[in-house]
């Protein structure tokens, strides 16, 4: 990838709220949250339709499409998680999928021209990752979660030392257990942004909340 090309995704996945109906308590109080979020300056937002109390069919193309429009407005960067009909339906900026999400190739493929952005818990897994032709690699989780019952063990900060030392270029985005309190080490350590669900769906001000991850986030890349 370019370098402008790289600098200007890695500002872009800065702050990268995530979120589903399921987060929230119900589909009006996501739309509430979502357009909160962007009020307060999230600069990515993925739409993570999934487990228990996810809605599906059109309520979910719904979600996503009103998600879309709220971000469009706003120029935040819309990705879908792991549903490549529902990302095309709805014409999304990208999709992020996990490593068990399908054949990493055949996705690459059937989003040429979009955003991909793939999980890793591993060394191993980012290099693949990036071998795939991935722009940028969801690293995870860095700490201790209750959001994702199935999450694997918190891997810490010293992830980011590890992938940039392997010569790991693409954009880093860090997930799991991110807050206010500890996203200033977690950039500081080499994340190029902070992925985000409770700190925002479950704070009383999510506007409020994200200003200040975002604030947080812009002071520890500045360095
Ligand atoms: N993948 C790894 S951890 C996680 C996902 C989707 C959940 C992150 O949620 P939270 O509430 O920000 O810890
Ligand atoms: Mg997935």
């Amino acid at each position: 990838m370019q370098n402008s090309t790289h600098n200007e995704l890695s500002q872009k996945l800065s702050l990268y709220f995530v979120a589903g109906t399921m987060n929230c308590e119900s589909p009006d109080a996501f739309k509430k949250i979502v357009a909160e979020a962007i009020n307060g300056g999230i600069t990515t937002f993925q739409y993570r339709e999934k487990g228990e109390n996810a809605v599906t069919g059109q309520k979910q193309v719904e979600m996503a499409m009103y998600a879309k429009e709220m971000c469009k407005a706003k120029d935040v960067l819309f990705i879908v998680n792991d549903d490549l009909e529902l990302m095309k339906a709805v014409d999304a900026d990208g999709l992020h999928v996990g490593q068990s999400d399908g054949n990493l190739d055949t996705i690459r493929e059937e989003t040429k021209g979009k955003i991909l952005g793939i999980s890793a818990h591993t060394l191993a897994e980012a290099k693949d990752a990036e071998a795939r032709g991935a722009d940028y690699i969801g690293v995870g989780p860095i700490f201790a979660t209750s959001t994702k019952p199935d999450a694997e063990e918190p891997v810490g900060t010293g992830i980011f030392h590890e992938l940039r030392n392997s010569g790991i270029s693409l954009p880093l985005v860090a997930i799991g257990g991110l807050s206010v309190e500890n996203t200033f080490e977690t950039i500081s350590a080499g994340a190029d942004g902070a992925a985000i669900i409770s700190a925002i769906t479950l704070s009383e001000d999510p506007k409020q909340a994200s200003q200040k991850l975002l604030s947080t986030i812009l002071q520890a890349k500045r360095g």
